[in-house]
This record gives C-alpha cells, sequence and structure tokens, in this order.
C-alpha cells in the first residue's frame, strides 16, 4: 500500500523462513566484534532501542568506519547478500528494475525490548537521498509516518508486522517518524523471535570508501 508519496509498505513480503535468517544473522552481529548496545545520546541519556550497525558505525549524529562510541572496533562488513535484498526490495516497492541502482553501505539493525519506543525524529545523517529500506520482524508496533515539516500532525500510523516490508524514498525519505508502541507476545513464533521487536533498516550513507 502507498502511505504516502515515495512510502510504500508492503505486508507480509518476507516469508517465515527468511525472517528466522535474517534473525539468526541478527544474533551473529549483536555478539561483536561491536556488541549491540543502547546508544549515548549527547544530552547524556541513552535510546531505549538497542543497536548494532553493519558497514558504517551509526553514533548520534555521524557515521564511522569504528565503534568510538562502544568499543572502539571495526564494524561488521555489510553484507553482499544483503545489499542484493535491498534491491529486491526497491524493486517490490517501486517496480522491477527501480532498485538496481541501489547501493546501501550501512544497515541499523535496531531491537525493542520491554518498553522500547523511538520518538519523533528524521534521518538526515546520510549525505545520499537513496530510499531507506526497513524490515521488520517480532512483535508487530505501530508506526507513526509523519510529515517533512513538523514532528507533529499531520501523521499516519500504520502497524508493521513481522515480514512486513515497508521503503521511503522521494519525498518520505525525510519525514519526521516513530515508533510510540509495541505490541507485546504478538510475534508469531515462526519468525525465529520470543519476544520482542527487531527492525532492519539499509541505507546509503553517500560516504566513500
Ligand atoms: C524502526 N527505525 O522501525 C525505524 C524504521 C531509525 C528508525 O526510524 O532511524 O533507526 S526506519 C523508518 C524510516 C526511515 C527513513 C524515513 C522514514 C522512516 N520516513 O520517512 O518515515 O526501528
Ligand atoms: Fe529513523
Amino acid at each position: 500500500a502507498v502511505v504516502g508519496d515515495g512510502a510504500v509498505h508492503v505486508p507480509g513480503w518476507l516469508d517465515p523462513g527468511r525472517q528466522r535468517e535474517l534473525v539468526e544473522a541478527c544474533r551473529e552481529w549483536a555478539r561483536g566484534p561491536v556488541p549491540m548496545r543502547h546508544t549515548a545520546l549527547p544530552g547524556g541519556g541513552v535510546m531505549s532501542v538497542r543497536t548494532v550497525c553493519l558497514g558504517w558505525h551509526w553514533q548520534p549524529y555521524r557515521y564511522t568506519r569504528d565503534a568510538g562510541d562502544v568499543n572502539g572496533a571495526r564494524v561488521t562488513p555489510f553484507p553482499v547478500w544483503l545489499a542484493e535484498l535491498g534491491r529486491a526490495a526497491v524493486d517490490e516497492a517501486y517496480g522491477e528494475g527501480a532498485g538496481a541502482r541501489y547501493a546501501p553501505d550501512t544497515a541499523l539493525v535496531n531491537f525493542y525490548e520491554g518498553a522500547a519506543r523511538m520518538g519523533m525524529h528524521q534521518d538526515k545523517d546520510e549525505k545520499s537521498r537513496a530510499p531507506v529500506v526497513s524490515l521488520s520482524i517480532g512483535d508487530t508496533c505501530v508506526f507513526r509516518f509523519g510529515n517533512t515539516r513538523t514532528r507533529t500532525r499531520p501523521y499516519t500510523d500504520v502497524e508493521l508486522a513481522s515480514g512486513d516490508l515497508f521503503v521511503f524514498g522521494g519525498p518520505s525519505r525525510l519525514a519526521f517518524h516513530a515508533v510510540p508502541k509495541v505490541y507485546p507476545g504478538t510475534a508469531d513464533p515462526a519468525c525465529g523471535m520470543r519476544a520482542g521487536r527487531l527492525n532492519i533498516t539499509l541505507r546509503e550513507t553517500g560516504l566513500a570508501g
């Protein structure tokens, strides 16, 4: 379904087997060399979600190769197979061939457990305006898709369930968005997760090398 200009939601795009493979890959990435952690914010707080990055390490509010805010280790390389999945996702959302030149070089893997949420924000630390591909696994959440001007209304609340694909391109690339709620215990065990929500986003940083 088209939720906004360039914002496309494809429910159930990942079959349960694919979801389990991704969960297993995330478990491995979460172990290190940079462990999945609550990102420290400049104001002294920490994010309630836990995050691990591939390819480039995101820290507020830039991308680096080494995780200077965690343990200084170099992040896990971005896998070729994940870029291929990203191109298939863009093809699915925008039509065959649309993903041909999509070259994501970073992934942010967010794990929502317990009361973890994400407040309204824009993703503008990337220099490329290529689409963001979002894959959801585990518990269903409320995803709040806003507008490009304000962090308030108008926005559209959409439920994202396990296996759902969302692609944010064009004008929606810079829309404000949030995850105000996760429904505990809604994950189908066939997805490979017992509790919590996993979100994998693929992005082009626009950085060289
Ligand atoms: C999540 N993650 O469900 C979301 C999915 C993040 C984050 O927000 O920054 O890690 S990515 C949703 C997204 C990306 C780029 C643009 C828009 C949404 N949008 O225009 O709504 O954990
Ligand atoms: Fe975001």
